[in-house]
């Protein structure tokens, strides 16, 4: 691989944003995630080979550590930072068409919820397999994940609740979007939801962490 691409991936595994990032210590002083991508635009590289060769493994690798408990959320949060400033820089390419994403992932965090560290890091992974985030944040209402589907038609939907309390406003969104575009794909996840939740509600895959949600999406789009 080019040694461009090889300095990116490990930046990004290890969370390093830029030159001035005092984060990872063993890295300090170092050019970062933003660097490498304009280096290795401006020698050339295609942009769709830096996604794939270089960003979209480091996050494999940061996600199957993430999953094995060899890193925790800091370390996920901070590799997930540097794929972003990467991304800004790729942006102009995935909006002039020149590469294709592979689908569009709309997330968002249930009615009456606010806790969105881990939708963040599911739509950072997935974002990182190369597919178009919609993020609607969070306290999101059936009505606004429906206008979102109406307007990315085939995109797949994933709510994540973190309360007991809202894991009925998830089921009521399930029955809504099943009611109004019953084709949808239905992600759910969170602490206090699991498989038997996800099929008695009648979604479609249930995740416990961002890696396996990552593998289900890629499963059921291959
Ligand atoms: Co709150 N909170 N909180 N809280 N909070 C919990 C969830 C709680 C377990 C703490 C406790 O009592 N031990 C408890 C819920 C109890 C329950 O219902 N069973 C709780 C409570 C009660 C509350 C309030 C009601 C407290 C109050 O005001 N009395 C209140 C509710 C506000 C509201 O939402 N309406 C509240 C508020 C908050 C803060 C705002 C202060 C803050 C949220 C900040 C934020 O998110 N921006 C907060 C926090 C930080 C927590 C804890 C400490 C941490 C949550 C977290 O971010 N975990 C939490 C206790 C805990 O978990 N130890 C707690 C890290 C994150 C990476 O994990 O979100 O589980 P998690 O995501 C995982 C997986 O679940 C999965 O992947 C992620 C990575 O592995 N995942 C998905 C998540 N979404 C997914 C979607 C997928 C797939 C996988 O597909 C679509």
């Amino acid at each position: 691989m080019d040694l461009l691409l090889e300095k990116l991936l490990e930046a990004v595994e290890f969370g390093k944003v830029d030159k001035n990032s005092p984060y990872p210590p063993q890295l300090k002083g170092q050019d970062g995630a933003h660097e490498h991508t304009i280096n290795a635009i401006n020698s050339g590289i295609d942009p769709k080979s830096i996604l794939e060769d270089a960003l979209i493994p480091a996050m494999g690798r940061v996600g199957k550590k993430f999953s094995e408990n060899k890193i925790f959320v800091p370390q996920m949060l901070m590799a997930a930072k540097a794929m972003g400033t990467s991304m800004v820089q790729l942006k102009p390419f995935f909006t002039t068409g020149e590469i294709k994403t592979k689908g569009t992932f709309i997330i968002g965090t249930v009615k009456g919820d606010l806790h969105d560290i881990g939708k963040n890091l599911v739509s950072m992974m997935i974002e990182g397999i190369g597919w178009t985030i919609v993020d609607l944040g969070v306290d999101v209402g059936s009505e606004r994940f429906i206008e979102a589907l109406k307007n990315n038609p085939g995109a797949v939907v994933g709510l994540s609740a973190l309360l007991t309390t809202t894991m009925v406003n998830m089921e009521e969104t399930v029955t809504e979007i099943r009611k109004q575009l019953p084709e949808t794909t239905i992600f759910i996840g969170g602490a206090p939801v699991n498989n038997d939740f996800c099929q008695k509600i009648g979604a479609d895959f249930y995740a416990p962490n961002p890696q396996k949600a990552v593998e289900n999406l890629k499963s059921f789009a291959s």
